[in-house]
């Protein structure tokens, strides 16, 4: 770790109220470019405290940078991990309003629900499959809380990996029952397809973000707790968004979820 406590709770507060005030800020490495991988989670683990301790509820594990595509773009090689919380839920069909984001983009995802609870290092898809429950679709909002998009992965980690809003809907399947890497995604916009895709882009298979998920737990000493939602990484570059979009994602033999943006 290369900042002190104090630091870590200042920057914490502050991702936290730009996130609640839906106010930019320029990314955090700038002004402590020495900020360790542990030091960005330390702060993410803040801000989870942060809520937790004004009434929010834990409702999920996010995997963030998933696709080989953004990926190399960015230069890494393994994806990100964030929180979900009740706060950022909204309801299948359900409308996001646009006044509390900077300049939010959506995802289209596939979302696991485990049964058993999952420890790692050593998670392999193997156990992951064998562990979860259901599969759904799901669409994350995202909305990097720095300015014009200029961040750094560091920065992505410390200010939650940009989490703000997600849905999930459709029609859960067995998660053992289908082929994952060629489950076939559409995502429309305003009736418009705007990205198509499969399971497979998600570093090979979706489920493999998930076990990278829980080995990432296990390196910090926490599990992946059973009955626990994971949203497991953007099939498709994310699609910006603002207030009068209506999207709708449609997963192969999961049926499909909207949300509006108003
Ligand atoms: O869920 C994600 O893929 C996280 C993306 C973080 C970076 C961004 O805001 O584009
Ligand atoms: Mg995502």
């Amino acid at each position: 770790m290369a900042l002190d406590d104090k630091t870590l709770d200042q920057l914490a507060e502050h991702l936290h109220a730009c996130q609640r005030e839906a106010r930019d800020t320029l990314k955090v490495t700038d002004d402590h470019p020495d900020m360790t991988w542990d030091d960005a989670y330390a702060i993410q683990d803040r801000i989870l405290a942060a809520k937790l301790a004004g009434g929010a509820h834990l409702a999920g594990y996010k995997a963030g940078l998933t696709s080989h595509a953004k990926m190399k773009q960015m230069g890494v090689t393994d994806p990100v991990f964030g929180f979900l919380v009740d706060e950022f839920m909204v309801p299948a069909g359900g409308e996001v309003q646009t006044s509390e984001l900077i300049h939010p983009k959506v995802e289209p995802e596939i979302c696991f629900v485990t049964r058993h609870e999952l420890q790692g290092p050593g998670c392999s898809i193997a156990s992951v499959l064998a562990a979860s429950d259901i599969v759904l679709p799901g669409i994350e909002v995202i909305d990097s809380r720095y300015r014009d998009f200029k961040f750094d992965l560091k920065s992505v980690v410390a200010d939650n990996t940009s989490a703000s809003r997600f849905v999930v809907g459709g029609h859960a399947v067995d998660a053992r029952s289908v082929d994952l890497r060629t489950t076939g995604i559409v995502l429309e916009k305003n009736g418009q397809v705007v990205a198509t895709g499969a399971g497979a882009a998600v570093v090979g298979h979706p489920a493999a973000a998930v076990a990278m998920l829980v080995n990432h737990l296990g390196r910090r000493g926490k599990t992946l707790p059973a009955g626990a939602l994971v949203f497991s990484g953007g099939i498709t570059a994310a699609v910006a968004v603002t207030a009068g979009d209506n999207l709708t994602l449609s997963v192969q033999g999961m049926g499909s979820v909207g949300v509006r943006f108003v």
